[in-house]
């Protein structure tokens, strides 16, 4: 057996590739941000201008490209069958502002929390790992716009298929630890989030997300530190992000760096004025209804897609085929997927895989014989425990959050 190296040699060898590997990472992001690159193909979204360069990103395979600064890539669906868990290097990436770190020196790295705190604090990443032992939750982080491109009528904001979305195994520490070692002084009301990235100008609003104390001290919202058992991609968050099992992405801020106790409720932009919802039950209006009540986005609404087929897929008429898909809600937990062949007149149950946890994708299958050539309309609708499901006719939003509309995929029995 090889000689154990002396700890500390091993600390700082571990340190050092650590580093190199983010500064290799960083140059590639730097460069592919500021110049076009040659695409490895196209994919078109199947709604108007949906062309999409697919691009290679570093530590990323050719992913769906939607903007290149700051870099924005979409999930190939077809990933989405490969397993239940979304693999790192085919996680999507959203970012809001075109500064974005590029290189970050996990030694020097460091989270403060302040605020209405007894005891101000600045974590290492050593010291973060050293509070306790780390949690580990599977959940699924979607961005509130994901399927954006379908809306109808289309609203502003990045036109997204389905692929702004991904199931991980977050391991972190509860946030939970941090603000009781910090201390919450009283009139403690919302704890705010922000990471390294920012404009380019100093008068576009920082990126900054609030939850209610409350929230934030659930014991599972988590200073995440591994996506998958591996660091975090640079471009998911590197080295630390919010977790906030059940929520919408917005929330899950990358590259955290700063957390604030404040005693009111936070009024910066991105809670105020973006990424609010009509405050009724679907989150929707007619598309020429003003002057409706806002509230923050927050919980994910269920949602269930198929997944081994796709439009226009051929099948055999009169032999079994799996249909195969997943499913998901805010963290209520699947109860059933019902499957419709002929465009929802009739139901069945399909048969559901294991939890990996009420927030995580489930995955459900069942055996479809089209008892003859033609085509079928399938769709799937997931029931979450609560009895929360998805509507058969699209809700809209002003802001194109939040679609969950029983999706029709029209397939050929040969
Ligand atoms: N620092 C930072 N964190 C952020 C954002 C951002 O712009 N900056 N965008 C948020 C949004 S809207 C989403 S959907 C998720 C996406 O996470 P991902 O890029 O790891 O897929 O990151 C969130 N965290
Ligand atoms: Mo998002």
């Amino acid at each position: 057996m090889p000689e154990p190296e002396p700890s500390k040699d091993r600390m700082s060898r571990r340190r050092f590739l650590a580093t190199a590997g983010a500064w290799s990472v960083s140059a590639l992001i730097a460069q592919r941000a500021l110049s076009a690159r040659a695409a490895a193909g196209t994919v078109t979204l199947p709604f108007a201008n949906g062309e999409r360069d697919l691009v290679a990103y570093p530590q990323k395979r050719p992913l769906i490209r939607l903007t290149s600064r700051p870099p924005q890539l979409e999930t190939p669906f077809s990933v989405f069958n490969d397993g239940l868990i979304t693999p790192n290097d085919a996680f999507f990436v959203r970012y809001h502002l075109s500064v974005i770190p590029t290189s970050i020196d996990p030694g020097a790295y460091r989270v403060r929390i302040g605020g209405l705190v007894d005891a101000p604090l600045e974590l290492s990443l050593a010291d973060l790992k050293a509070m306790g032992d780390p949690i580990e939750i599977v959940a699924v982080n979607q961005c509130s716009g994901n399927s954006r491109g379908f809306f109808s009528p289309r609203v502003p904001g990045g036109q997204l298929g389905n692929g702004a979305m991904g199931n991980a195994r977050w391991t972190g520490i509860p946030l939970k630890k941090v603000l009781e070692r910090a201390g919450l002084k009283p009139g403690a009301r919302q704890v705010t989030f922000k990471g390294l990235d920012k404009a380019p100008i100093e008068a576009t609003p920082p990126f900054v997300k609030a939850l209610d104390v409350d929230h934030a001290l659930d014991g599972e919202v988590m200073i995440a530190f591994a996506m998958n058992g591996a660091d975090l991609p640079m471009l998911n968050g590197f080295p630390v992000r919010l977790v906030v099992p059940g929520y919408y992405g917005t929330y899950w801020v990358k590259h955290l760096s700063e957390i604030e106790v404040v005693g009111d409720v936070f009024g910066g932009f991105w809670m105020s004025t973006a990424y609010r919802v009509p405050d009724n039950p679907g989150h929707s209006i007619e598309p020429d209804q003003k002057g409706v009540k806002t509230i923050p986005i927050n919980r994910l609404n269920v949602r269930s897609f198929i997944t081994s087929l796709g439009e226009s897929s051929t099948l055999p008429a009169g032999r079994e085929t799996r249909v195969r898909g997943i499913a998901f809600d805010g963290g209520q937990g699947i109860r059933e997927v019902l499957f419709s062949s002929d465009g929802g007149a009739n139901w069945q149950g399909a048969v559901l895989g294991e939890e990996a946890g009420r927030y995580s994708f489930r995955e459900w299958s069942l055996g479809f014989t089209p008892p003859q050539p033609g085509t079928y309309a399938l769709r799937v609708r997931a029931v979450n425990r609560v009895g929360e499901t998805q509507p058969l006719k699209p809700l809209w939003n002003a802001s194109g959050y939040m679609r969950n509309v029983v999706e029709t995929l029209t397939v050929q029995a040969v």
